[in-house]
């Protein structure tokens, strides 16, 4: 299993306090697809990621953070030309906000001829997301090339809107169009609606047909898998603390769901239980649930979630 895309240093205040007042901050490793990595290591999983950063201490320590989670990467290069990213998390009184430093990030400068082919050539799971088109001309061409070429392993992708990245009439076209050559999608409701003017699981599906499973999250009331069958499972109840990086926890959830063979309804059990984990924390990703509490989630009754 392997996940491609940016990672950059995050920054948050230490407590839920907006950005122009916050006195002490953290620093840590912050990016959709290397979130969905460490998640699916935890999980018992073996798990690389594979990306670009800059040749710096920040970079340096990225590395370091992932590959300490029993991530592996030996795919990710380290460039002198170009700097790591840099975001910083805003907890505004209206939600979370970001702040991107990443225009020419190291992994911006990714492209066609990043990825060796023989990781298409093996029967093994890609994970990518629809941030890292978004990034540059040549990560738009990675992702295209990647989706496009002849493959024996399956893709996964997270459509992921970013609107600070792209504007939405750039975006929607795209997303669906890359969206449409992926195996297996994840979408939140929401950002179907903002992307493409859907308002049901039913809707994406007939705008996403081609995939062989359409996952579409509808925030804390439900998630759908739309396969050869549909199916639903609600959401656990939670108190959120902070919703950055669920998307990111529930797509592994399924992902792994889907490594161990489980049928659609334990894969979307997963993803619920792990998104409901990753909303308790301030952090990207949290510790994931242990084993033995996962076990014991996926045996209770649906009912008794709420
Ligand atoms: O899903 C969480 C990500 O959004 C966050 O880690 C930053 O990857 C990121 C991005 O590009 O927005």
């Amino acid at each position: 299993m392997l996940c491609l895309g940016e990672t950059m240093s995050l920054v948050s205040p230490a407590s839920p306090v907006p950005l122009e007042q916050a006195p002490v901050f953290t620093l840590s490793a912050g990016g959709a697809e290397s979130n969905v990595a460490i998640h699916l290591a935890a999980l018992g999983h073996r798990v690389g990621w594979a990306s670009r950063v800059g040749d710096d201490p920040l970079g340096r320590r990225l590395v370091a953070t992932i590959a300490a989670a029993g991530v592996d990467t030996g795919l990710v290069e380290v460039r002198s030309d170009a700097p790591t990213g840099v975001y910083f998390k805003d907890p505004t009184p209206q939600g979370t906000r970001v702040h991107y430093y990443r225009a020419g990030s190291a992994a911006s400068t990714m492209d066609e001829d990043f990825l060796p082919d023989d990781v298409l050539d093996a029967p093994q799971v890609l994970h990518l997301s629809g941030i890292t088109p978004a990034l540059s001309a040549g990560c738009d061409r990675l992702v295209r090339h990647l989706l496009t070429r002849p493959r024996r392993a399956r893709i996964t992708f997270d459509v992921n809107y970013r609107p600070a990245l792209w504007p939405v009439a750039q975006a929607a076209p795209e997303l669906r169009e890359l969206a449409q050559l992926a195996d297996t999608v994840f979408v939140g409701l929401d950002e179907a609606t903002a992307l493409w003017g859907v308002e049901t699981p039913e809707d994406v599906r007939k705008l996403l047909d081609r995939p062989s499973v359409v996952v579409v999250k509808d925030g804390a009331d439900a998630a759908h898998a739309l396969g050869a069958e549909a199916v639903t499972v609600p959401a656990p109840e939670v108190e959120v603390v902070e919703p950055v990086g669920a998307g990111d926890a529930f797509a592994a959830g399924f992902i792994s769901g889907v490594l161990r063979g489980a049928d659609a309804v334990r894969c979307l059990r997963l993803g619920h239980l792990l998104a409901a984990h990753s909303l308790l924390s301030t952090e990207d990703h949290t510790a994931s649930p242990d084993r033995a509490d996962l076990a014991r989630w996926l045996d209770l009754d649906e009912g008794r979630w709420r």
